[in-house]
């Protein structure tokens, strides 16, 4: 099935960039924006707006006319509180409003590993594990879920969260052996959450099949993610690289470097 019109947030970002080719078979009209300058329009299936997610006004006219969002938009490391602010928590929240305003029943929303960023490595996760975010982009992408689930009671509108593990063309170090999400996963899991009946708000993990994955996705078994890819063929050669220290953050938390970072 297709969207009349579907909106990706984020759309200049190195994931944004990948989906923007990725999604357009979903969608008649796919509407591209972002606050970073984008690639023009290639034809009169794209639609290339660009708007700071901190402005409520421009994200309601963003919102206005679209059957679903991928919302990927926002801060996406661990930045001063002031910038986190902006760009996710109010972000998140003019996506909601304008999704409320405007009839939007489907959200997919990038979350991230960090919100469960302080457990140690070799934990093995699921959903419903407390959250301990480590910093403020992490608690940026705790407090989207929270709008998510409560735009849901509330409102009816459904989102699937991911909360994405390392998602980049190949696992670069030892951490991401186990948090790696390949491209072809991430849309994979992307389709299922915006096409997926009856989701109200459910939160997955964006693993592939890595052989030491820390999370468990058996409560989001409804979506039918089923990872094709693994880290596995890195291996070696992320195994060659020096072995950080066992104390040192990257090692010992799930969320790595993002718990050491800062106070800006
Ligand atoms: P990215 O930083 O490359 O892309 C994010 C985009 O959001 C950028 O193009 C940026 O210009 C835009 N943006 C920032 N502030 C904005 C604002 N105020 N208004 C409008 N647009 C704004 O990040 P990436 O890797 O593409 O990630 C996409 C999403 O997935 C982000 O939300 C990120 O937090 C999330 N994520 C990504 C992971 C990964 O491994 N790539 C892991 C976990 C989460
Ligand atoms: C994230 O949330 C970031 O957006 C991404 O750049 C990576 O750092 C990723 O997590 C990760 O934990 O590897």
């Amino acid at each position: 099935s297709k969207f009349h019109r579907l909106l990706l947030t984020g759309a200049a970002g190195g994931l944004g960039k990948v989906l923007r080719e990725r999604l357009q078979p979903f969608a008649e009209v796919l509407r591209l924006s972002d606050i970073a300058g984008m690639e023009p329009a290639r034809d009169a299936a794209q639609e290339v707006v660009p708007c700071d997610l901190a402005d409520k006004a421009a994200v309601d006219a963003l919102v206005r006319g679209c059957d679903a969002i991928v919302h990927m938009g926002g801060v996406s490391v661990e930045r001063p509180f002031e910038e986190v602010l902006e760009a996710n928590i109010k972000g998140i929240f003019h996506i909601y409003e304008g999704a409320r305003r405007h009839g939007v029943q489907r959200v997919v929303f990038a979350s991230s590993n960090h919100v469960i960023g302080f457990y140690r490595q070799g934990e093995t996760l699921d959903a419903s594990a407390r959250r301990r975010p480590d910093g403020y982009y992490g608690l940026s992408k705790s407090f989207g879920e929270d709008m998510a689930s409560f735009y849901f009671d509330r409102y009816g509108i459904e989102t699937v969260s991911i909360r994405i593990g390392s998602s980049f063309p190949e696992p670069r170090d030892r951490r991401m052996m186990s948090t790696w999400l390949s491209y072809d996963d991430l849309v994979q899991l992307i389709t299922k959450a915006l096409f997926t009946p009856g989701v109200g708000h459910t939160v997955v993990y964006g693993a592939s099949a890595n052989r030491d994955v820390w999370w468990d996705n058996r409560e989001a078994a409804h979506l039918g993610y089923v990872p094709k890819d693994s880290s596995e063929p890195w291996r070696a050669r992320v195994e060659a690289q020096p072995a950080p220290a066992a104390s040192d953050p990257v090692a010992v938390y799930q969320g790595g470097a993002f718990t050491a970072q800062g106070p800006f």
